[in-house]
């Protein structure tokens, strides 16, 4: 079999090898007691700061890793095969500073982005409302000019990191007149006065990578605004979610795999009437149905990658890839996990084996970053278009 992973260069084999090491031997360990305690995943995250994985979606000029797409996809199912908790979080992480990437000023990339790809300041990124999920465009939370500065008012839930994060991306509406054009986003520092947050929200799975709801009363300065200029909040928002997308497509691979690994190994160890389970045509048939959905979310994913920085090179969009790979990821991942529990049988309904919390875990990826069916809605609007 060819190297599924052959278009990473050396130095990206040697990354994701470090990385392959120490996830094994300090965050997957601890993943099951994550999952149990629901406690956040702040060790894990320092962890991955020591390796360079909180800078590796940023270019080196801002202490980034400067990798390729491929290799942070493969990297970032590294990271979820050992832990889902600690790769949401970093993946939320992410969509934080890939805003200020794409939308920020050179200043407030300086300012905030070594610090970010360093791992320590850990960001957000605020734009779902009780009332604006999946049509974003219909936020209400408001910005006004206010003394020289911005007055932030509203509310935002699901935000991954929301309460533990040293800043906040936070998109609002500065001109309600122009739809989405009138939407702009925020830089929010920890501990502005007026920034509040609920406890975190109990979730079925990714219990170690909480979510908030957030309340926002809060006064900010004239360099908070994004990239200086009001208006190009939802674009940035929307680029900043085609590139979130792969990542998400990247955690579904991770986990996906690992369910998979864990399912093919018992299958080979366990005996039932003297025969092995391998010998059985039911069982082997699963694991073919596991393996075909696991290339075909794989492929797809790397093709989206590349197109990733094919466009981040010479312009253009991608978001058809990015759509088409999360939507088939986090429904063949779902169909990977669901089947390896069925595989185990009863021990797979058990927390002896990882492979129950992995299906909690990816139940998720078909909600977040845009619902399947708002994936279905881009695609198809792609293809019309
Ligand atoms: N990249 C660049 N620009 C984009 C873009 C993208 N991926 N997607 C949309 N735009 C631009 C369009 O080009 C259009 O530009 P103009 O102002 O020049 O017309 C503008 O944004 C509006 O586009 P569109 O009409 O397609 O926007 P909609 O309001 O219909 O939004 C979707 C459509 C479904 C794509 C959007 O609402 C969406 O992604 N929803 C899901 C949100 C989500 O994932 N939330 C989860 C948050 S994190 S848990």
């Amino acid at each position: 079999m060819t190297d599924p992973w052959h278009m990473l260069s050396e130095e990206e084999r040697l990354f994701c090898d470090v990385l392959e090491r120490l996830c094994a031997e300090r965050i997957a360990p601890r993943a099951a007691e994550t999952d149990e305690t629901a406690r956040f995943v702040h060790d894990q995250l320092a962890t991955l700061g020591g390796a360079g994985m909180m800078g590796a979606n940023l270019p080196e000029e801002y202490g980034g890793g400067g990798i390729s797409a491929p290799a942070l996809l493969r990297a970032v199912a590294i990271v979820a095969g050992a832990c889902g908790s600690t790769a949401s979080a970093l993946t939320a992480h992410y969509l934080a500073t890939d805003s200020i990437l794409i939308g920020g000023t050179e200043a407030q990339k300086q300012a905030l982005l070594p610090g970010a790809a360093e791992g320590r300041a850990l960001g957000a990124f605020a734009l779902t409302e009780p009332t604006a999920g999946s049509d974003p465009a219909d936020m209400k939370t408001r910005a006004r000019r206010e003394g020289g500065g911005w007055r932030l008012e509203g509310a935002k839930c699901f935000i991954s990191n929301g309460a533990v994060a040293d800043f906040l991306v936070v998109y609002a509406v500065t001109d309600p007149a122009r739809a989405h054009r009138g939407i702009s986003a925020f830089i929010v520092p920890k501990g502005t006065p007026g920034l509040s947050a609920g406890a975190p929200e109990r979730t079925m799975g990714l219990k170690g990578g909480h979510v908030f709801t957030l309340g926002l009363d809060c006064h900010l300065p004239e360099d908070a605004l994004l990239g200086g200029v009001e208006g190009q909040g939802f674009k940035t928002a929307m680029q900043v979610l085609d590139n979130g997308r792969i990542e998400v497509a990247a955690q579904c691979l991770g986990l996906a795999e690992a369910a998979m690994a864990t399912a093919i190994a018992y299958a080979k160890d366990r005996v039932i009437g003297g025969q092995p389970l391998t010998d059985r045509q039911a069982i082997r048939f699963m694991i073919a149905d596991m393996g075909l959905a696991f290339q075909s979310a794989r492929l797809l994913a790397q093709d989206a990658a590349r197109q990733r920085d094919a466009a981040h090179k010479g312009g253009g969009r991608f978001s058809l890839a990015a759509s088409m790979a999360k939507l088939h990821a986090s429904e063949a991942a779902g169909r990977i996990a669901d089947t390896a529990l069925q595989l185990l049988g009863g021990y797979g309904y058990t927390r002896d084996f990882p492979v129950e919390r992995i299906v909690r875990d990816l139940r998720i990826m078909r909600i977040y970053e845009g619902s399947s069916e708002i994936q279905r809605s881009i695609i198809s609007a792609q293809l019309l278009a």
